[in-house]
């Protein structure tokens, strides 16, 4: 490679054949964790990025999108949750989205890796926003998959902030850990997760349906495309018994939006109510199971 402008340049190594890259202007952190392979740079376009393993996962520049997604669609569709539980989500942004909501009595993260979240106070203090320093936070250094089968307590929102499937992300992809995450959520909860980019990761995504199909009444995926995550649409898994959760209407949405006064830039609730609506390929896909 001769050109001079991939002499310092990341490569992401999720695909094959295809995939994201980035200039690493600085490089700000490197460095191998007790659990995984930790990165942080600057990049001109994006802001300061991280990376896991060689996969990005967050950057400064369009992290709202995600973090907005992951957390205003389950709590708003809920409509009253009091107790919420984030799986993983180490650098604090949905933490900081979970806090804007004042009906939110507390909030539980359990994350496996501590480097994650110090680093994360350290460069990207943008994504809690001070929400570490919330009374209502309780942050739990301990595997994800562990915490869901033993806790006592119980959650109205779980949220599955995790990495891909594999390396320590693996287990929370798992038929068990999603009957766990169940076992720990109050009667009318919502489970969401982080599902990868289904045109790349299709059957990652139609893997979790079909653990979704033993443990929820109800199972869909919502979507939205996150600059970052290469590919166009990323998936969301959406697991709860109670199936009027994702046909609310746009008034109720944008009723409870209005009460929870938030400024927010992506999620709307149009946004909300057109993210359930998914490619056909993956529509069908997804539909396809109940004939297996
Ligand atoms: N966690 C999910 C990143 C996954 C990217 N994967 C992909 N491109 N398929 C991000 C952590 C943000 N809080």
């Amino acid at each position: 490679m001769t050109d001079p402008s991939y002499a310092d340049r990341f490569f992401e190594t999720l695909y094959d054949a295809y995939g994201q890259s980035f200039s690493v202007d600085e490089l700000l952190f490197a460095a191998h964790t007790e659990h995984q392979d930790l990165k942080i740079f600057h990049n001109a376009k994006f802001g300061r990025v991280m990376t896991l393993d060689g996969v990005v996962q967050t950057t400064e520049r369009d992290e709202f999108i995600y973090h907005e997604m992951l957390t205003h669609v389950p709590i708003l569709a809920h409509g009253a949750a009091r107790d919420v539980l984030i799986i993983g989500g180490g650098d604090g942004g949905i933490l900081r989205e979970v806090c804007r909501h004042e009906g939110v009595a507390s909030v539980t993260m359990v994350e496996i890796d501590a480097a994650v979240v110090e680093m994360a106070k350290t460069y990207f203090p943008g994504h809690s926003d001070g929400a570490f320093e919330d009374p209502r936070f309780d942050l739990v250094i301990d595997d994800g998959a562990n915490f869901v089968a033993n806790t006592e307590r119980r959650f109205d929102v779980v949220i599955v902030d995790s990495t891909d499937p594999i390396g320590p992300g693996e287990v929370l992809f798992e038929h068990d850990f999603y009957a766990n995450c169940k076992r720990c959520m109050q009667p009318g909860g919502v489970l969401v997760t982080q599902n990868g980019v289904a045109f790349f990761q299709l059957e990652e995504t139609l893997n979790t349906a079909r653990r979704f199909r033993n443990v929820f009444a109800d199972r869909w995926f919502y979507c939205a495309a996150v600059p970052s995550y290469i590919g166009g649409h990323m998936m969301f898994g959406w697991g709860t018994d109670n199936a009027d959760l994702r046909k609310l209407d746009r008034a109720t949405l944008e009723a409870r939006f209005a009460a929870a006064g938030l400024d927010t830039r992506y999620y709307s609730s149009d946004i909300h109510a057109a993210a359930f609506a998914l490619p056909r390929y993956v529509a069908q896909a997804v539909a396809g199971l109940d004939s297996e």
